[in-house]
């Protein structure tokens, strides 16, 4: 067997030897966890469990090839890979099954994630980038199978860009591009259109990615042979690699046993991508799953009698374990004791971490246990205070959930009664509650000054007599400006780049700045907006076009699950100033029609969504983003491009405030809530209904998410008493939401003089042609009977039955 490999050349044996040992320590700790962090699920103290066991080899050659500045985007496997950076400890592992809350205890989440999902810290503590080149980096897991495919590409997209682009500060960023982005994914989830969206983009891009597919030959319980065509990845894989005429990846295939053989191929890996900037696969083989696929089964079930037995004689510490003492590095005497040893370690740490993980809420219980009795020493109600008590006190370990119901239901038994006693309980559990909730609830968005709905608005300023234009001119000029000012924008989609995007908002640019700055893709939503997610986590500032609104729908759950919930599930500690942009409401037919606004914020929250009425809007609304840190979708009104709008002067520089709503028409009568397209039919609307003496005030809700921040539409409904929100959205979609911020939020159910109502789009997709367009959307005439019919119900003599 070679025991040389290009890793102990230039080494003393006695350097080899505790190269390899030092590696056999970190396979043993790792799996160590895994068989302890499996009892404490089996014993109740974690609710799940996921480990790395059986992949733990691989992990160890990966971790020698990754660099500072590099990056991982993984999955759940990768306990062993980060054990190996020193980006896990065992004590964190322990914190993580019991989801403790404080940060610095569970550093990958605080608590938010289950166990096996990694992370490490993009941010100061003030929100600014830390310098990323300095260290090893995760990227945030997410637990959909192959969710990860779509940021890798993004991740490995910022070296080219990085070695590419002119002008742009790196420094925090790349070293000339030098960085390799690392993707991990199991064998099952290669089945995954998101992973092949990514291979094919990435043979297409030649990224300097490297993804690792560990094969275990199973996905839980379902076997290889329903997964990959011919049952083998690398083969269905072929036809991207690489021939001396074209480019492509390299695909690299070995045991995942074999310690020399994939040292080699993960430095023979991480040179090609890193030099090259070529894509590379690594197909490791012959992995295990020693405790089957999680806590919540045993493989038992599913795998015969001979696969378990391969996989007790194949399993990769075991054989590394075996190759150790055949080639002499080491004896039996001092494996035994190195393995003990760490089993100890591992024990204690265990411990720690849960004695560590009660003392954040313990002082709590014992604290709450003093009130109760205090209280129930005073109340007529003491039996079933005492209660309540006595159930904490024999509840050692209480969870932080069955201390807020026992404080919560005493203080039930205490209405009516006033004394010092009860108000030191009802104080306890206001605070509790109050310090509690933001360890689950809090950085949904940015909590800092940088956040988005912080920018100042600045105003379009316009000459006197000031030219009008096709709105798309604004757009187009504006995006000029845009990109001059920022040297690490990118915008880029299908349409986008040669022709500058099918509405020509970008037209002529590409000329101006760059193949690479203002760039055609391929037809693929996901790993567009995966490319727009890795480069964001990186430092540029991404523009990720998506052609039509409607098929925003391909690339949802990257949205949903990875941009959307990236600053919350990282508590902060990442962030992903990726702005999509895209183009949507009424124009013809069902794909090109859409305005699924409930489904988007409902979907995205964490996200700001915003829709604009016209050009300039969406223009200001591009300038405030690229000054925030913030995920944000823009919308803009598909049928808005060729509407004449003033130019303003100050392109670039004028910014569209965030979660502000504005009013384009001041009325008296009635309140008319609207936003994108429709807004043109209510401002029509509107004009009609004064001609019949009905004066309407109609706001642009401009931002749906957030809503009118600033409570501006409660003062208009105080002022008219009644309200109506208009969309094109399907009934009870976004026009709903609105309605409920505006009652419940702003309190306007009080002022109310009629039933509040939404008129919205029928419940299909719009239909074809005028008519079809017509009879599917709210119009006109629609706007103005239900106003009129709200009107004739509170006055009928002055607005008598229209029809
Ligand atoms: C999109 C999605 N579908 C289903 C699941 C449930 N699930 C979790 S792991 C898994 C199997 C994955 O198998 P494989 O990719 O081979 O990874 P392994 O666990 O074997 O390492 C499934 C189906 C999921 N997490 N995400
Ligand atoms: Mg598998």
């Amino acid at each position: 067997m070679d025991i040389s490999p290009k890793t102990s050349n230039d080494i003393s044996f006695d350097d080899f030897k505790t190269q390899i040992l030092s590696d056999y320590k970190i396979a043993v700790l790792s799996r160590t966890c895994s068989l302890l962090g499996r009892k404490e699920v089996l014993t109740g103290k974690a609710k799940f469990g996921i480990f790395g066991d059986g992949k733990e080899l691989p992990q160890l050659a990966m971790a020698k090839a990754f660099k500072n500045g590099d990056w991982r985007s993984g999955y759940y496997r990768d306990q062993t890979f980060m054990m190996a950076l020193g980006l896990l400890t065992p004590k964190d592992l322990f914190h993580s099954l019991y989801a403790t809350t404080d940060i610095e205890m569970e550093p990958m989440s605080a608590g938010r994630q289950m166990g096996g999902h990694y992370v490490t810290y993009s941010l100061n503590e003030d929100g600014s980038w830390k310098n990323l080149t300095q260290q090893k980096n995760s990227s945030a897991d997410i637990s959909c199978t192959a969710g990860q495919m779509p940021r890798l590409l993004g991740l490995a997209q910022a070296s080219k860009m990085y070695r590419k682009l002119k002008n742009v500060d790196a420094s925090k960023f790349s070293d000339n591009g030098n960085e390799v982005a690392w993707g991990t994914i199991g064998n099952a989830s290669t089945s995954e259109g998101m992973f092949l969206e990514t291979i094919n983009a990435a043979g297409v891009l030649q990224v300097p990615m490297v993804i690792s597919i560990w094969d275990d030959d199973y996905g839980i319980s379902v076997p290889a042979e329903y997964h990959a065509t011919k049952e083998d990845i690398s083969e269905m894989l072929s036809g991207f690699e690489r021939t001396s005429e074209k480019p492509g990846f390299e695909m690299l295939k070995v045991k995942g046993w074999d310690y020399t053989a994939l040292m080699h191929a993960y430095e023979n890996a991480s040179d090609i991508a890193r030099e090259e900037h070529v894509p590379v696969v690594i197909h490791v083989t012959e992995l295990t799953q020693p405790q089957g696929h999680s806590s919540s089964g045993s493989h038992e079930r599913y795998k015969s009698k001979e696969r378990l037995n391969w996989e007790r004689e194949n399993d990769c510490n075991k054989r590394f374990r075996e190759w150790i003492l055949e080639t002499g590095i080491t004896s039996e005497e001092e494996l035994s004791a190195l393995e003990k040893n760490i089993t100890k370690q591992v024990r204690l740490a265990k411990k720690e971490a849960w004695a560590e993980y009660l003392s954040t809420h313990g002082p709590h219980r014992k604290k709450l246990i003093a009130l109760l009795e205090a209280a129930a020493h005073k109340s007529p109600n003491k039996n079933f205070i005492s209660k309540i008590k006595n159930d904490l006190i024999a509840n050692e370990e209480p969870l932080k959930k069955e201390m807020a119901q026992a404080a919560r239901r005493a203080i039930r038994y205490l209405i009516g009664e006033t004394h010092p006693q009860k108000e030191e309980l009802v104080n306890w559990t206001n605070n509790f509650l109050q310090d509690t909730q933001p360890k689950y609830s809090a950085d949904l968005y940015n909590e800092g000054p940088n956040r988005a709905t912080n920018i100042p608005e600045i105003k379009p300023i316009y000459e006197d007599g000031t030219e009008e234009v096709d709105g798309r001119i604004i757009l187009r000029d504006n995006f000029e400006k845009l990109f001059e000012n920022n040297p690490n924008a990118l915008v880029f989609g299908e349409d986008t780049g040669n022709i500058g995007d099918v509405n020509q908002g970008l037209e002529g640019l590409q000329n101006k700045f760059g193949k690479d700055r203002i760039a055609d893709t391929g037809i693929r939503e996901t790993t567009i907006i995966g490319q727009g997610t890795g480069m964001a986590l990186r430092g540029l500032r991404p523009i990720a076009e998506i052609q039509y609104l409607d098929y925003i729908f391909y690339a949802l759950a990257t949205l949903t699950d990875d941009v959307a919930c990236l600053r919350y599930r990282t508590f902060g500690k990442q962030k992903v100033p990726l702005i999509v942009r895209t183009r949507g409401h009424r124009l013809e037919g069902i794909w090109h029609s859409g305005s699924p606004m409930g489904a988007l914020i409902h979907s995205l929250r964490g996200m700001y969504i915003l829709s604009p009425r016209n050009m300039t809007q969406a223009a200001g609304f591009y300038n405030t983003l690229m000054k925030t840190d913030e995920p944000a979708l823009v919308i803009e009104s598909l049928n808005g491009y060729r509407l004449k709008e003033k130019k303003p002067q100050n392109l670039g520089d004028f910014c569209t405030p965030i979660g502000k709503v504005e009013t384009v028409k001041s009325g008296t009568d009635i309140t008319l809530v609207s936003y994108g397209s429709t807004l043109r039919i209510v401002e029509q609307a509107a004009k009609e209904l004064l001609e019949v003496g009905i004066d309407a005030e109609v706001i642009d809700a401009q931002t749906l998410l957030p809503f009118d921040i600033y409570h501006d539409t409660v003062k208009s409904v105080e002022k008219t008493s009644r309200l109506v929100v208009i969309d094109e959205d399907v009934p009870g979609g976004c026009s709903a939401y609105i309605l409920t911020e505006i009652l419940e939020k702003q309190g306007a159910y009080q002022f109310l003089d009629s039933a509040p109502h939404t008129i919205s789009a029928k419940a299909h997709r719009p239909a074809y042609g005028s008519d079809g367009d017509y009879f599917s959307k709210p119009n006109t005439e629609d706007v103005f009977e239900k106003v009129y019919a709200i009107m004739h119900e509170s006055d009928p003599d002055s607005f008598p039955k229209l029809r």
